[in-house]
């Protein structure tokens, strides 16, 4: 159940540049596992934030504009007009706001360095491993088999590769002894981990064995800044599947996600 931010306020993709009352820092972002991180992080921090829309329909994240922030041409990306500064690559902004905010989120070297390091080392894994492999599982299932491009190998590889890494994240939340991925206390890895892991319906991955990982994902859920930054820009449920959401949003969203991204391939040499 999501809530309506008090924190969140939305500018049109050309005003992200423009100072504000009400933050110094504008997120860039669409309605996707990577671009929710950061709504995410500001919830959980209690931080005002501004947010622009990338709109994916339009492709914004390839214009000129964009290209400019992050040349890599995908979301997320953050201005910080405060600081003059941009930075691309969810993990880099969340480890630059939860500094800039000096956040709980990431303890610094001198207050824990053993918990500092795990952090960086899960956050580096989830950029890494957990997301490009969920990222593919749900690009050849979602997106090219839909448009008529399956191919049962990748779809294989990926799904064994995206169920090996929250198996590993099953593991982690055992041996942390939870109710976060490191232990007591809620940080970057939670924030960034969160909504692949809860993306396992929509990657076709079998979660029903990992009661850690589905008992994390459950508290998330309804851990009031998680639920509101899935919120922003707008909910998806259909990524989360039943319970979250019904078989005709789960209908409509299918139809709409493989359309969002062309299919794009390069014979070999
Ligand atoms: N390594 C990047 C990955 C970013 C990424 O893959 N973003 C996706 C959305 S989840 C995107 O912008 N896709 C649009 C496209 O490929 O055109 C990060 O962690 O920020």
């Amino acid at each position: 159940m999501s809530h309506a931010s008090t924190l969140a306020r939305e500018v049109p993709l050309e005003a992200a540049w423009e100072t504000s009352s009400h933050s110094e820092v504008c997120c860039l972002i669409y309605a996707t596992q990577n671009g929710w991180k950061l709504p995410i992080l500001f919830e959980e921090m209690g931080v005002p934030y501004e947010w622009a829309l990338v709109d994916f329909d339009e492709q914004e994240q390839k214009s000129a504009r964009f290209l400019a922030v992050n040349p890599n041409g995908r979301i997320p990306a953050l201005i910080d007009r405060g600081r003059g500064v941009t930075v691309a690559e969810s993990g880099a902004i969340l480890e630059y706001v939860a500094e800039r905010f000096r956040s709980p989120l990431l303890p610094t070297l001198e207050e824990h360095l053993g918990l500092h390091l795990q952090v960086k080392q899960w956050l580096y894994w989830q950029v890494s491993a957990l997301g490009p492999s969920m990222g593919q599982a749900m690009y050849f299932q979602r997106i090219a088999k839909v448009r008529g491009h399956d191919d049962p190998f990748a779809i294989g590889r990926f799904i064994a590769e995206a169920e090996r890494c929250l198996q590993v994240l099953n593991d982690q939340l055992a041996a942390s002894g939870g109710p976060f991925v490191l232990g007591e206390r809620c940080t970057l890895v939670d924030v960034a981990s969160f909504a692949y892991g809860a993306s396992a319906y929509w990657a076709n991955v079998d979660v029903s064995e990992m009661a850690h990982l589905r008992a994390w994902l459950d508290r998330l859920h309804a851990r009031p800044s998680f639920a509101t930054g899935l919120g922003v820009p707008f909910a998806r449920p259909a990524f989360f599947g039943p319970p979250h959401a019904t078989d005709d949003e789960i209908e409509a969203e299918i139809a709409r996600n493989a359309g969002q991204f062309a299919v794009e391939t390069k014979a070999p040499r």
